[in-house]
């Protein structure tokens, strides 16, 4: 599979066939209970499909810089990642905060971090360093859902959130220091 497979589109229409043949091009059901899921939320080219391209090997669409910055990946794509034992699925999501989605924009972010929490053993959270600390940064929304989601479903099973800090730098490095 190229680019992964669209789980959910832009319009947020559930893939039910492209799951059905996912499942049975990977030979997920074979794995039983032991696989691990994935995911990746943050805003819009901060570079989630290119990092988790480059950490799992996957082949989901990355923006090409040179067409100018614009909303790549739409709704939710999934792919298996090959060399990694238990069986791993990787999900790559939307990006936050798009100017093509605009006001439309915190109904479809809100339910796909929600699905995202839900569905994922391993949720990372990709966020530029330069946002940390900020009142209308464009992660602010993003986390304010996540961390109402942990308060609220205390008791599901434990999951994993990994703060991906995206273009730190030394300067970021002694802000961090002065405001933790
Ligand atoms: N300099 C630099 N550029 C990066 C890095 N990671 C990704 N990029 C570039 O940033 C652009 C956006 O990367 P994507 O991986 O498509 O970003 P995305 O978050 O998946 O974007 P959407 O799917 O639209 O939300 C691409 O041109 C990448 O080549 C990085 O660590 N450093
Ligand atoms: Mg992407």
């Amino acid at each position: 599979m190229e680019e992964g497979m669209q789980l959910i589109d832009e319009n947020g229409n559930f893939n039910v066939d492209g799951l059905q043949d996912f499942v049975t091009a990977t030979e997920f059901a074979q794995s039983g209970l032991s696989y691990a899921i994935v995911a990746i939320i943050g805003s819009q080219s901060s570079g989630k499909s290119t990092l988790l391209n480059q950490t799992f090997h996957t082949k989901f669409k990355e923006m090409d810089a040179y067409n100018g910055r614009s909303q790549t990946t739409k709704g939710i794509w999934i792919a298996k990642c090959s060399d990694i034992d238990p069986f791993t699925i990787v999900m790559d999501f939307e990006g936050t905060d798009s100017n093509q989605r605009g006001e439309d924009d915190a109904a479809f972010e809100r339910q796909s971090t929600l699905f995202a929490l839900e569905i994922a053993d391993v949720v990372l959270i990709n966020m530029w360093c330069k946002d940390i600390g900020l009142e209308h940064a464009a992660s602010r929304p993003l986390l304010k859902t996540v961390f109402q989601v942990i308060k609220r479903s205390f008791k599901q099973p434990k999951k994993t959130l990994l703060f991906v800090i995206r273009d730190h730098t030394k300067v970021w490095t002694c802000f961090l220091r002065s405001i933790l």
